[in-house]
């Protein structure tokens, strides 16, 4: 890939934010980060942030990590170890508790940069782009960028408009008709609307740009305060919206379609219900998030698997596919699979049937398997004739159920079962 020299790319650095635990995952984020889990049948979360800033033509790169982080500095250094430092490339994985002192973790988001100061100098970059390795989006960090600069901004947010009533997890901003943020709340109960649209409101994706030489004098600066809780929605940009400049950047504006009249795409899977219903929504005749579009590929690490496999067995039970993502590696002899999305690797046997179900790498499904509606956590055994998704209040027994009614399965919730 040529970059032409006068992006701002070329002198900008990507500080990707990769420690939070995203609990409302549940069982999914107990043995890996948020930002190592799968998405998409071949990827984890975090390639999206990854994807964008190498697409964007960033080639400094660094990932904080902090909770259960083994999977995704593995999958890191699997996937993204091509950076070259004889070209000026590089991606640095920074473990919270190695840096400082040994017992000290980072404390909040900007902590995390700030423990890592000597590392961004030795980057000699004008600009970093602050990014957060959990979310699921294709966006042109260079229209952005190119903004605060055109701006003279201290801070350039970005930000995406949603409604009000979903807005309370959010950090919620007022803008000028110039797009300058006045007023910023972290997490409000009560979220302002927009003056023009009371029902919607604009909230930041956690995503920033800023001059290193002003992050870093503001970092030393928050360091001395005593309040501060070290993070960047609560402290840092409150702070440069009452004393700088800080300007708003619409997502819609840097968004990486793959038609233009696609909408803007930008999802937090931060629950079970909304990681299947983001996944099994790729399996539409024309999905929002469009993986195959090859002028944005979303770059991973791919193991080295033979194709996906469909088997008629010896009665003629066929192995079939319909409306679905079948991934490398997998084998699906005598299953009828819809609406499904099936990661590497997975074995599916005779007469079982799967709708709607979103499988993990490796996982096994039995014979007489009748699953809808669920998610299969990798590596998982299904038993011959489970069946879920027909009875939530005999599944709850065994299984999460989520409201919006998927059944999620782990080994150890099978493992129990089969004590019992
Ligand atoms: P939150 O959703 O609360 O708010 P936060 O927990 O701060 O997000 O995590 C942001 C990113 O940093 C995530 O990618 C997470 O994995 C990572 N992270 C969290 N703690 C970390 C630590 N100690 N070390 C390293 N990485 C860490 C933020 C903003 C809001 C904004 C939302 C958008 O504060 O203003 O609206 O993101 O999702
Ligand atoms: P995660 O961290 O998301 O749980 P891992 O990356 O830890 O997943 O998986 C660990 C390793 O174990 C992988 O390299 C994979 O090759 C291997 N693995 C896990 N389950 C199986 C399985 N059922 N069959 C073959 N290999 C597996």
């Amino acid at each position: 890939m040529n970059i032409p020299s006068n992006r701002l790319s070329t002198r900008a650095m990507a500080f990707i934010l990769a420690g939070g635990r995203g609990s409302r995952l549940n069982e999914l984020t107990d043995a890996r980060a948020k930002p190592a889990v799968y998405f998409g049948g071949k990827s984890r979360i975090i390639d999206f942030a990854l994807s964008n800033a190498l697409n964007s033509g960033i080639r400094k790169m660094a990932v904080a990590t902090q909770y259960k982080a083994h999977s995704l500095i593995r999958h890191c250094q699997r996937g993204w170890s091509f950076f070259r430092a004889e070209r000026n490339e590089y991606l640095d994985i920074l473990p919270a508790s190695q840096r400082v002192s040994e017992s000290m973790w980072y404390e909040g988001t900007a902590d995390a940069v700030f423990q890592n100061i000597d590392i961004i100098d030795s980057y000699d970059v004008d600009y970093v782009v602050i990014l957060a390795g959990d979310h699921i989006y294709k966006m042109d960090y260079e229209v952005m960028l190119r903004e605060h600069v055109e701006n003279g901004a201290d801070v350039t947010v970005g930000c995406l408009t949603v409604p009000r009533a979903e807005a309370s997890g959010f950090g919620v901003m007022q803008v000028n008709l110039a797009g300058r943020i006045t007023d910023f709340i972290e997490k409000p109960a009560d979220p302002p609307g927009l003056p023009d649209d009371p029902q919607n409101t604009l909230a930041s994706m956690g995503i920033y740009v800023f001059r290193w030489k002003f992050l870093r004098q503001l970092l030393m600066d928050d360091a001395h305060d005593a309040n501060s809780s070290r993070d960047f929605g609560s402290d840092i940009i409150p702070t440069v919206v009452r004393n700088g400049k800080a300007m708003a950047h619409l997502f819609e504006d840097s968004c990486v379609r793959h038609r233009p009249d696609a909408p803007a795409y930008w999802r937090d899977v931060g629950t079970i219900d909304a990681f299947w219903k983001a996944n099994i929504d790729l399996t539409d005749f024309d999905p929002d998030l469009d993986l195959w579009h090859r002028e944005w590929p979303i770059w991973t690490y791919s193991e080295s698997v033979p194709p996906a496999k469909f088997i008629h067995n010896e009665d003629s039970r066929r192995g079939v596919a319909i409306s679905s993502l079948i991934s490398g590696g997998c084998i699906i002899s005598g299953t009828e699979v819809r609406n499904s999305l099936i990661f590497t690797g997975v074995r599916s046997n005779s007469y079982s049937t799967l709708q709607s179900a979103v499988i993990l790498p490796y996982a096994t499904i039995g014979r007489h398997a009748q699953l809808s509606n669920v998610v299969i956590d990798r590596g998982v055994t299904i038993p011959d004739r489970l069946v879920v998704g027909e009875d939530p209040e005999q599944d709850a027994q065994w299984f999460r159920v989520t409201e919006g009614g998927v059944t999620l399965i782990t080994q150890t919730m099978l493992d129990r079962r089969a004590e019992q």
